[in-house]
């Protein structure tokens, strides 16, 4: 039990009407905001189920993307940090999530340069792992690395897969020592030294998955992975992602934890 795995708040921001224009890589349909506002409201509510108290953010229409806060910023014990989006479209929200992280924080540090984003970074109880993507570059890893280490984190430069959005689009904390991943973040070797857990082939999608409290939180869907995670003894709760993943995004995209 530690912080990458226990927190008492968490931060969201419902989805705006803008939503059915996310960025996307791939076009796989519109979202329905109708099904995607009720996940949301089940994702919440699980959270809460928790114990945990949920700041539920207003939506953001002249942001499309808002409702993935997990991107704006890193949340430590000590301090939270301001990301550095890569996205033109996603860099002003930022500051909308500022003034937020400022009334639970007394410290809040924006990193200056280079290029990170939320969905790229794994807290474990030992370290920081952010992976280098289209979105991370190596100056904005070292900028956050230049912060954290003061806080006793060491953050460890690894790789997200080609042609994936985020490190975190592959995998979940699980426990302290423990993760959930694909066979190809796997086969890179970054979770040397981490008890592994695979994800059943073609169902690579429920690799995103949060550990909060005593429950593992993942998208609703993937029998093989749910049936894999229950024997290992983790106590899940599916919630639908069908609409957030037409956005590329998922269960640890939607919070702020801490
Ligand atoms: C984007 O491309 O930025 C959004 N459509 C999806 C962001 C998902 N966030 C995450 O994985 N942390």
């Amino acid at each position: 039990m530690s912080h990458a795995t226990h927190f008492t708040r968490a931060i969201v921001r419902r989805p705006a009407d803008s939503a059915v224009d996310g960025l996307r890589a791939e076009d796989i349909g519109t979202p329905d905001l109708g099904a995607m506002r009720a996940d949301h409201a089940a994702y919440v509510a699980a959270l809460e189920e928790t114990g945990a108290s949920v700041t539920v953010l207003p939506p953001l229409p002249a942001y499309p993307d808002a409702q993935f806060v997990e991107d704006t910023a890193l949340c430590l014990p000590q301090g939270a940090v301001l990301m550095r989006p890569s996205a033109p479209s996603r860099a002003g929200e930022v500051a909308t999530i500022e003034p937020v992280l400022r009334d639970h924080y007394e410290t809040v540090v924006p990193l200056t340069r280079g290029r990170i984003e939320g969905g790229d970074v794994l807290v474990s109880a030992r370290e920081v792992l952010v992976g280098l993507s289209a979105r991370t570059d190596t100056v904005g890893v070292a900028a956050l690395r230049a912060v954290t280490e003061g806080w006793g984190h060491s953050v460890r430069e690894v790789r997200t897969p080609a042609g994936v959005l985020h490190l975190k689009t592959d995998c979940g904390l699980l426990a302290d020592d423990t993760v959930l991943a694909t066979e190809r973040l796997a086969a890179s070797g970054c979770f040397d030294g981490y008890r592994v857990l695979r994800v059943p082939a073609g169902e690579e999608a429920a690799a995103n998955c949060i550990r909060f409290n005593d429950v593992v939180i993942m998208p609703a869907g993937f029998p093989r992975t749910a049936e894999m995670l229950d024997r290992e003894g983790f106590a899940i709760v599916p919630i639908g992602n069908a609409e957030c993943a037409k956005l590329d995004g998922g269960m640890s995209c939607l919070s702020l934890r801490f």
